[in-house]
């Protein structure tokens, strides 16, 4: 087995996604009791709930399993279209110590995480969305359909770089992500660095179903071809899987990631984009509802508070 993808590798990996999840989740809903030491009350809903969640669960899965079969490569850059999905970004940046180098307040221990989660989509603290104030962001989040073409931007005369870039399904409907597909005709060659794109299918924009959603695999996979890149499907919930596509090092591979959006959640697809459970301060049966999804990561098995990230 490759030592990518061996038991130990892929156990970690998993890990990591459960505890960017449940730290997404946190972000977007507590301001109290981050770290569920006694059971949730309406007192620790943050009273305004604004942020996207539908997206998170991939970016985690993408986010880590890229950190992980790079890990040894310094010349290895991620770069994330979706940056609405920033609860899973911040909590990626947040257990890298990437946070803390900017703002000394976000530690890894659970001071850090109460910061984070406290101050997420908070007045004076951190947007919703990725910002300039996010490290190593390049273009502000707001407007979708950059990704790929800031991607190739970075790779050009530097041939020793590696740029994985994840375009969301719907932001791949936008003229400018579409047409950086030809990018690659112009700009794929030994002068500059290598691209690695994964498109996240997840099926839906903020409450329709995507155009690559509606298209069946063999129509996805001559689209893709007919941009010259050869396609890679890989299933988010198979961490083995996706070790294995990346060490399948082709010349110009478009992963396609399939995902269910909102997945762990309490609902999926279009309903999951945003804040699925709307009224957990209020409605005590949505309050149970997300005590429920936050347990089902069992993040006691992943941080504690004496001993720190568990991973
Ligand atoms: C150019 C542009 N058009 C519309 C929007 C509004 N918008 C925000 S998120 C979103 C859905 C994005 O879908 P997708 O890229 O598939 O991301 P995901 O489903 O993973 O959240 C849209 C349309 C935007 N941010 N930018």
């Amino acid at each position: 087995m490759s030592g990518h993808a061996d038991i130990a590798t892929i156990d970690k990996i998993n890990k990591r996604i459960r505890l960017c999840d449940y730290l997404a989740v946190a972000q977007l809903y507590l301001r109290d009791d981050f770290l569920l030491e006694r059971p949730l009350e309406t007192t620790d809903i943050k009273p305004r709930l604004l942020g996207h969640w539908g997206t998170c669960h991939g970016i985690n899965v993408a986010y880590a399993n890229l950190k992980s079969y790079f890990a040894d490569d310094p010349n290895y850059t991620f770069v994330l279209g979706p940056g609405h999905g920033f609860p899973a970004l911040q909590a990626n940046l947040w257990l890298d110590g990437e946070l803390e180098k900017v703002d000394p307040r976000a530690t890894v221990d659970a001071a850090g995480i109460e910061y984070i989660c406290k101050n997420f989509s908070w007045p004076d603290g951190f947007p919703s969305h990725a910002s300039p104030y996010t490290p190593g962001i390049i273009t502000e989040g707001g407007e979708l359909g950059y990704a790929l073409a800031n991607a190739y931007g970075m790779a050009l005369g530097h041939p020793e770089k590696t740029i994985a870039v994840l375009i969301g399904d719907g932001e791949l409907e936008t003229a400018t992500a579409l047409d950086s597909l030809n990018l690659r005709n112009l700009l794929a060659g030994p002068s500059n660095g290598k691209i690695l794109p994964i498109l996240h299918l997840n099926g839906y924009k903020i409450s329709a179903p995507t155009i690559y959603a509606r298209k069946s695999e063999r129509e996805m996979n001559e689209l893709v071809r007919g941009f010259g890149f050869t396609p890679i499907w890989i299933d988010s919930e198979d961490t083995e899987g996706f070790q294995l596509a990346l060490e399948k090092k082709l010349e110009a591979p478009f992963y396609i990631l399939a995902s269910e959006k909102g997945y762990g959640g309490p609902n999926r697809h279009h309903v999951a984009h945003q804040i699925p459970l709307k009224n957990p301060a209020t409605d005590k049966t949505e309050l149970q509802e997300l005590e429920d999804w936050l347990k089902s990561y069992h993040v006691e098995e992943l941080f504690d508070k004496e001993k720190g990230v568990l991973l």
